[in-house]
Formats: C-alpha cells, structure tokens, sequence
C-alpha cells in the first residue's frame, strides 16, 4: 500500500496520531505537498463525506477523521506557500447572534477545510455586522450563517441586509444552514444557498467560489 493510501485510511478511522506521523514520513520522502494533500488527506476526507451524507457514518466519526485531517494538515501548512498551492477558496463562517450551538459549524468548517478552502471560523453568537466586516476585510466569497435556534434564524435576513447595504452583495454570496433552517427560509431572506448538511454545505461552497 502507497503511503498516501495509508494516510487516506487512517484519515478515514480518525487515527489522528498515525496520520501525523504518516504525513511527516511522506513530506521526508520528498512526496510533493499537493500529492499529500490531495491524494491523501483530501482522499480520505472526501470518503467520509460521502459517507457522512448517505448516512454511513455519523457526527462522531466525522469529528474524529476532521481531528486527523487537521493534525495532518497542520505539517503542510507551512510548506504550502512555498508549494504554491492555492486555497480553492475563502469563506467566513460563525453561528449567528444569540445562538450559541456550535457543533454543526464545527462540522461544515471541518469538511469545507477537508474540501481546500480556506475558513475563517468567528465562532458563535456572531452579529450581523461582524460576518460583512469579516468579509471586506478578509476578502471572502462566501459567508455562511449556522443557526439552531427559530427564534435566532431571523438575524440571517439581517446579515443579507447587511451585506446589500455595505454594497457587498454583488460579490459575496451568503449560505444558511442549520437544522430549522429550510430552502424556502433561505429563498425568503434573498440568501444564496441552503444545504442540510455539511458534506453538500462543503461542495456547495466550492462550487460558489468558483462562480458556478
Ligand atoms: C447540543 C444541543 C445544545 C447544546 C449546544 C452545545 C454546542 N456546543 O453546540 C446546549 C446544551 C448548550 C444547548 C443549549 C440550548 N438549546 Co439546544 N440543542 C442541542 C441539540 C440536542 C443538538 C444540536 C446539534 O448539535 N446537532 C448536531 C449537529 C451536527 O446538527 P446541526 O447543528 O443541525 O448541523 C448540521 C446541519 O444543520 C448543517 N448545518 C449547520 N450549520 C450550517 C451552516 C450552513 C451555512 C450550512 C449550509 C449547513 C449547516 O450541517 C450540520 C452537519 O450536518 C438540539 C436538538 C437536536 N436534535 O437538534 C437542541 C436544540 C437545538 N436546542 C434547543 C434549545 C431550546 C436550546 C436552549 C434555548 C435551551 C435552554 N432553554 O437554555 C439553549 C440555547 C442556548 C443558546 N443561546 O444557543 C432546541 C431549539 C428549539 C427551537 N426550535 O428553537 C433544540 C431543537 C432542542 C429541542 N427539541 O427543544 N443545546
């Protein structure tokens, strides 16, 4: 079995350790960091993803493969730049104001970051405000918005609001989930995309930030 196999496989049963040291082994080996990446972190995380979706595996599996794609990940980062592989996009994420569930977003960040793009995480409880700031500053194509909560769903129109009036709108696109949250809430708001959960929520934001 290819080193790169082996990390996949790890990945895939949360041996966050091994993969740590089966990435070290293979950036020693002089393997390219795009290679680990995609032919080993991303190919295992891209499995449970898909899994996760069919309902295969569930939240605990997803958390413990997310656990060793970041160990993993962790070793690479530093020599991406140098590599030059780009992120495949950057979005901004954060459970909105008032609502303090976090454990959905953790796992839509997880799985966007399994996909290559770049997350910026501004936690829970986050304002309006806060998601457009983050945005301008920072340059992200997409914001995404968790709630959990009916009686905090609400502040998401306000983000889209927001976003319209800091002039934004044109160029950012806005992605709501969470589990009150339906395609027709999203639709009502003038929000861009819903999805229900986070392996759809982690390709829908790369097909965002490729324009599609
Ligand atoms: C765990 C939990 C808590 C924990 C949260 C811990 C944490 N760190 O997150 C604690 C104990 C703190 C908590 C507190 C409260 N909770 Co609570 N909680 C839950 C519980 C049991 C599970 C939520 C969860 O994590 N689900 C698992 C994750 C993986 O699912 P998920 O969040 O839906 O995320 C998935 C998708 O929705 C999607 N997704 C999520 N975010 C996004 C974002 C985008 C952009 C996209 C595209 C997709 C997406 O992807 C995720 C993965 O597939 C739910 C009940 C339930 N079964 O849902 C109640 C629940 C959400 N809580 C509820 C309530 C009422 C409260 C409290 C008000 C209770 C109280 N009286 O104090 C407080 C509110 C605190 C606050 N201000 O936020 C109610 C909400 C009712 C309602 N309709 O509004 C629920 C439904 C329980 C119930 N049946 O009454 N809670």
């Amino acid at each position: 079995m290819s080193i790169l196999t082996d990390i996949s496989e790890n990945l895939q049963r949360g041996k966050a350790k091994i993969v740590k040291e089966l990435v070290q082994q293979a950036i020693d080996q002089g393997i390219p960091v795009r290679e680990i990446l995609e032919d080993g972190l991303l190919a295992g995380m891209s499995v449970i993803g898909e899994k996760f979706k069919n309902n295969e595996v569930f939240v605990p599996e997803v958390l413990v493969a997310a656990r060793a794609m970041n160990m993993g990940a962790s070793l690479l980062k530093p020599l991406m730049a140098e590599a030059g592989v780009q992120a495949s996009g950057k979005v901004c994420i954060g459970t909105v104001k008032g609502d303090l569930h976090d454990i959905g977003k953790n796992l839509v960040k997880m799985m966007m970051e399994g996909k290559g793009l770049e997350v910026v995480d501004l936690g829970t409880d986050v304002p309006p405000e806060k998601y457009i700031e983050t945005a301008k500053e920072q340059g992200c194509q997409v914001i995404c918005c968790s709630a959990l909560l009916t009686t905090t769903m609400g502040v998401m129109e306000e983000v889209v609001k927001q976003a319209e009036t800091a002039g934004i709108r044109d160029h950012v696109k806005i992605m709501v989930g969470g589990a009150p949250v339906t395609d027709t809430f999203c639709k009502q708001i003038g929000a861009d995309c819903y999805t229900p959960d986070a392996a759809t929520a982690a390709d829908a934001a790369v097909a965002l930030c490729k324009g599609a």
